[in-house]
């Protein structure tokens, strides 16, 4: 059987590279030249553990061929950014504050493959979508090839129509070899039989359940999945800022409430990255924006958490003359070299806007998506002459430092946003150390000579 993959990003090339190493004919499509030329040469541009040895495989047998444009195949899987677009954004509605989802890469992708849709054939969107997307967006599309994308084939029978199905991906990157294969799956079909087909083809590496339900609940339930996560991350963010401003240390109150048995608080932070989280619980808000105001606050919230951070490094500095700060950790989480919506971002961007030089030091990060900050290339070069280091992903290299680490600073201030510092070992120098949401962020403090 045949299958090809539209979109080789994040999800789309470990997909492509597990069907292709469990007895699919995989072609890989994407438009990036730069992503072609460097999948032919062998190499593998996504960092993720173990993704380059298994994509190495799949090419070196021959069953993953990567092209610039979709093959003819027995299934088509969509793997396409699906970003937010803005009101300032071209193209976005006139006057609306409210990100809303740019289908655009997910339309030109199934346009793509119309030309070589045949009776039988199915079709998968795994990218995350608002609810309706599949049977209001995908649906028109696909029957353009003249076949109906419904009917036919709910009597089981694969002939005549198209087989039009969504199944969303629920992958953690940095896991993501590891949940494509043990995690349970939900796919959607706009008939029964697309579902079933879809499940026959994922049930070849899928080693979890494999749930099948409706085309628009499949999309409803991915977005639940990362919105209940979002207003959780901004609950415990919430809970950060009272804890400030009472004189409380978040960090420990959270461990504390967590021993009750139906108590799961997340952590607090600079707020929410990825290209998952942040964007998703504004999907569905879009399709119900006067009945979601808990969805929208949650985002807000953690959108803020950016703006606190730039305010607890701007009290670290405060009467220190042209200060410098040195900020540590770029991408939107731990141990990942994705930089998409990082909160750290913007928070370079608040510290540029404050007049403050910036340094910026990130292993994962060769280069800097934000103006108004200057990247160095080692923790040394970064901290040299800073008079804050402000750590905003807690990268495992980062946990250990030490203040010796940081001992070319011109003062000795750390700010840790992340709580990712041994607090024990920082707060007993008694000088320059602060954690978001704790009562020693309340205070502020004076600047110290190292
Ligand atoms: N974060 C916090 N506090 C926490 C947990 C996370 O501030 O307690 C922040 C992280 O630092 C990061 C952001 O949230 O900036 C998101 O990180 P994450 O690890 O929670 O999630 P993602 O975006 O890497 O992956 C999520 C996952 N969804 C859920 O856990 C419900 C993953 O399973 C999805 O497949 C993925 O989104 C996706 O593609 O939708």
């Amino acid at each position: 059987m045949r299958v090809c993959v539209i979109g080789l990003g994040y999800i789309g090339l470990p997909t492509a590279a597990m069907f292709a190493t469990h007895g699919y004919q995989v072609t890989g499509a994407d438009t990036s030249d730069r992503v072609i030329r460097a999948l032919c040469e062998g190499n593998v541009h996504i960092r993720e553990p173990g993704l380059e040895e298994l994509v190495r495989t799949a090419l070196g047998s021959g069953n993953l061929q990567v092209r610039s444009r979709p093959q003819p195949a027995d299934a088509f899987i969509i793997s396409v950014p699906t970003p937010c677009t803005h009101s300032e954004t071209p193209g976005a509605s006139p006057g609306k504050a409210r990100p809303e989802a740019d289908l655009s890469c997910v339309v030109s992708a199934v346009e793509s493959i119309v030309p070589h849709l045949q009776p039988g054939n199915l079709v998968i969107l795994e990218s995350t979508v608002p609810p309706r997307t599949t049977s209001d967006v995908l649906r028109p599309i696909v029957e353009r090839s003249g076949l109906q994308a419904a009917a036919p084939a709910d009597d089981g029978s694969t002939t005549g129509g198209i087989l039009l199905a969504h199944c969303p991906e629920r992958v953690l990157p940095g896991r993501i070899l590891d949940e494509l294969v043990h995690n349970d799956r939900i796919i959607g079909g706009l008939t029964p039989a697309a579902a079933e087909k879809a499940r026959s083809i994922y049930a070849s590496f899928v080693e979890g359940q494999i749930l099948t339900t409706e085309a628009t609940t499949a999309e409803m339930v991915k977005l639940m999945e990362n919105t209940y996560r979002d207003i959780n991350i901004a609950l415990a963010n919430e809970f950060a800022l009272v804890a400030e401003r009472l004189g409380v240390d978040v960090w420990e109150a959270v461990e504390l409430a967590n021993r009750h048995p139906r108590v799961n608080i997340l952590k607090p932070g600079p707020g929410v990255g990825g290209h998952c989280i942040a964007v998703d619980p504004w999907f569905i808000a879009q399709m119900a924006p006067d009945i979601t105001p808990l969805i929208q606050t949650a985002r807000h919230v953690n959108d803020g958490m950016a703006g606190h951070v730039v305010d607890l490094a701007k009290a670290a500095v405060a009467g220190i003359q042209e200060p410098v700060i040195a900020c540590l950790g770029l991408t939107y989480k731990a141990n990942v070299d994705d930089v998409r919506e990082s909160p750290a971002m913007e928070v370079l961007r608040g510290l540029h806007e404050e007049g403050f030089e910036v340094h910026a030091f990130d292993p994962y990060v060769r280069q800097l998506p934000v103006l108004g900050a200057c990247l160095r290339d080692s923790l040394p070069a970064a901290v040299a002459g800073a008079d804050c280091a402000l750590l905003l992903t807690d990268h495992a290299a980062f946990r250990s430092l030490t203040p010796n680490d940081l001992e070319g600073m011109r003062h000795l201030n750390v700010v840790d946003a992340r709580h990712g510092l041994d607090a024990l070992q920082w707060r007993a120098l008694g000088r320059g150390y602060v954690t978001l949401g704790t009562g020693h962020a309340r205070h502020g403090k004076e600047a110290d000579e190292p």
